[in-house]
């Protein structure tokens, strides 16, 4: 009796399974505008993002800068409580299930590097000008751009990029943030997500917690082979900063590569890993730097006009715990 129950149980979870996987479709998609896809749309842009997302951030930051009004679609993902991202709904707007997504005229544009540039390309006269009219600077400008972007496979490709570097040293928040998700949560992305590899790496850090994070070896040497990529990164915007003599990437004129890479440095700092490239007098340049990206209005504006209250409890924790726990701290940090 109790077996055939249980195989009904088994039974009726493989039918909803196949069910639902069915009608949540993932795929790659293509980077840029989408001439051909047309969404439900209410204002000539609207913005799919999530307050922790650093690409999500990049969007909002470049939108504060050009004054361009969008609807905004908020988006959980597991690390700020939900997959939301892998719901039906959200999947009709990108099968990739990531975020951000913009959508102008109810055409999507994929890639934060790419709806940055288009937004830029596509603001009203009179908006502020984020991309010079110099073809030598435009290209210059977009190197810093794609340093600063996530491309291709950030885990094993953390040299190519700051950006890529991101996801490695955010390793450890995520453990802090996964403390307050329930584990049935997380498993929903086990079914549906197009990346099982993210949830996997959420459910290693759950099981195995915060305090011993250093026990999940491969976890600990991309975080590390993340930290010494971005110290080198570093080094190459503190020369880039003092070769144009600041105070911005191209000198005088604040563009894309700027609002590229104020994201990084608000996600170091969320991390609590601000201290580890810039602390101690190293890289005065970027420190002044990051001094002068954070008086923008647009850093209040899209950045802490969207905290969310989990990341500020994860940084507290993922701090406390280094303090408390010296070996963590070192694994992390040196
Ligand atoms: N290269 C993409 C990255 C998109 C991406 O991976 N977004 C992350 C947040 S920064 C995401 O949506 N993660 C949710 C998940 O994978 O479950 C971009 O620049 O837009």
């Amino acid at each position: 009796m109790f077996g055939s129950l249980v195989l009904v149980v088994v039974a009726a979870g493989v039918v909803w399974w196949a069910w639902e996987n069915a009608h949540r479709k993932t795929h790659p998609v293509a980077a840029g505008h989408h001439a051909g896809i047309e969404l439900p749309h209410e204002q000539e842009f609207e913005l799919y993002h999530n307050a922790l997302s650093l690409c999500s951030k990049k969007a909002r930051v470049c939108l504060a800068e050009l004054g361009l009004p969008y609807k905004s679609h908020p988006i959980d993902l597991i690390e700020t409580g939900s997959y939301e991202n892998l719901s039906r709904q959200f999947l009709s707007v990108n099968p990739a299930g990531t975020v951000p997504v913009l959508v102008h005229e109810g055409h999507p544009i994929y890639e934060s590097h790419e709806q940055i540039r288009y937004a830029a390309d596509h603001a009203p006269s009179g908006s502020p000008v984020l991309v010079p009219d110099d073809p030598e600077l435009r290209d210059e400008m977009q190197t810093w751009v794609d340093c600063s972007s996530i491309i291709g496979d950030p885990i094993a490709e953390s040299d190519k990029s700051a950006g890529n570097a991101v996801p490695g040293l955010t390793l450890p928040l995520f453990s802090s943030m996964i403390t307050e998700i329930p584990y049935t949560k997380i498993l929903e992305g086990l079914l549906f997500h197009i990346d099982r590899r993210r949830p996997l790496i959420f459910l290693a850090f759950k099981a195995r917690g915060l305090d011993r994070l250093p026990d999940l070896g491969p976890l600990m040497k991309i975080n590390a082979r993340a930290r010494r990529h971005m110290h080198e990164h570093l080094d190459r915007l503190e020369a880039q900063l003092v070769k144009r003599g600041g105070p911005w990437i191209l000198g005088d004129l604040y563009s894309l590569a700027d609002v590229s890479w104020m994201v990084i440095f608000d996600r170091l700092v969320e991390a609590d890993a601000v201290h580890v490239f810039l602390g101690d007098g190293k890289r005065p340049a970027v420190s002044a730097y990051w001094e002068r990206l954070q008086k923008r209005p647009s850093y209040s504006d899209a950045i802490e006009g969207h905290r969310h209250p989990t990341v500020a409890r994860a940084t507290a924790r993922l701090r406390e715990r280094k303090h408390a726990i010296p070996a963590l701290r070192a694994a992390l940090e040196d």
